[in-house]
């Protein structure tokens, strides 16, 4: 891969109409991983535009509103030159943007620059090779973190934001995440709880009622003294199987069908097991898992989700056959 820098992304940007890219149903990573770099491109005189496909997420639109951080829903692609992604690595996760994104690039009429922090079997998607991709860092502002060199307070309070979210407040985490987020709220000059206020998470009657359905539903399998649960709900998979893990389980897979046909299969690991197992969802289960049925992937070593029109039993069924074979 090309070695791209700060410098490099100036030079593209410099008299270009610039566009920061946030993913589909945008959350507060890939939200105020586009507030940071708009702040940059500021101080270099390079105006830029917030965009987000068409959904933007409880969290980061409160955040947006708060903190004053306008944006546009559903961009005209043919107004920019320049697209900056932020916390994805995939055409699928643009939404109702895909094809007409896929076109422009195709055409050379869009550069693109990635920004990204989860595990990828694919490369850089942009022709280029102009890809910031560091599976290392807890958050996509946490690779920006070390990506710029120039962070002012506002920047650092979203890079606070963006770790703490990301990491399910520290759940996950690594020596230089505390020290980068320690150095952030520092020169933030708020405070803890202002951070905290911004990732709170309200839990509506219906995804606590989904919570109870998938602890009813739950299969538990122990393969080799690791703890397997599979359950199926058609929404909320991903808390749900983060709900799982808490009550016991080392592995937890959560699937189920919404409309279209289409199957979400959640995936969630204990940290501990993870890490005495050095075991990783992306590349023990969910890769083998689309070579044998297909689908789109994505995530991370504790946190993933696999995404195809194949029933949801089927794939719970093919992953508990992938998981046998690995964890002996
Ligand atoms: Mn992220």
């Amino acid at each position: 891969m090309p070695e791209f820098n700060q410098n490099k992304l100036i030079a593209l940007c410099k008299d270009k109409r610039v566009l920061l890219l946030c993913h589909e149903n945008a959350d507060l990573d890939s939200f105020c991983s586009a507030a940071i770099m708009q702040r940059f491109l500021d101080k270099q005189k390079i105006n830029s535009k917030i965009a987000i496909p068409s959904h933007i997420n409880e969290q980061a639109q409160h955040l947006a509103l708060t903190e004053k951080v306008s944006f546009i829903l559903n961009p005209q692609l043919e107004e920019f030159d320049v697209a900056l992604l932020f916390d994805l690595n995939g055409f699928e996760q643009l939404g109702k943007l895909r094809d007409k994104f896929v076109l422009r690039v195709s055409e050379e009429k869009l550069d693109v620059v990635v920004f990204d922090h989860h595990v990828s079997s694919k490369g850089c998607i942009s022709y280029k090779g102009n890809c910031m991709l560091d599976e290392t860092a807890v958050s996509t502002t946490e690779l920006l973190y070390n990506f710029l060199d120039i962070f002012d307070n506002k920047m650092s309070f979203f890079c606070c934001i963006g770790i703490l979210e990301d990491t399910g407040h520290f759940l996950v985490g690594s020596a230089r995440a505390f020290s980068s987020f320690a150095t952030c709220l520092k020169s933030s000059k708020r405070t803890y709880s202002d951070v905290l206020s911004f990732t709170k998470h309200e839990i509506p009657d219906s995804e606590r009622i989904a919570f109870l359905k998938a602890a009813g539903r739950a299969q538990i399998q122990v393969i080799n003294e690791i703890v397997v649960v599979t359950s199926e709900l058609s929404f909320y998979q991903s808390a749900a199987a983060t709900k799982l893990l808490s009550f016991g389980a080392h592995i937890a897979l959560v699937a189920g069908e919404e409309k279209n046909s289409l199957t979400t299969l959640s995936l969630r690991a204990e940290t501990e097991f993870k890490e005495k197992h050095n075991f990783n969802l992306v590349k023990d289960l969910l890769i083998p898992l689309q070579k044998e049925i297909g689908g789109e992937i994505g995530g991370h070593s504790g946190a993933a989700q696999w995404k195809g029109k194949v029933q949801a039993k089927l794939v719970l069924n093919s992953s508990i056959n992938i998981l046998k074979k690995v964890l002996r």
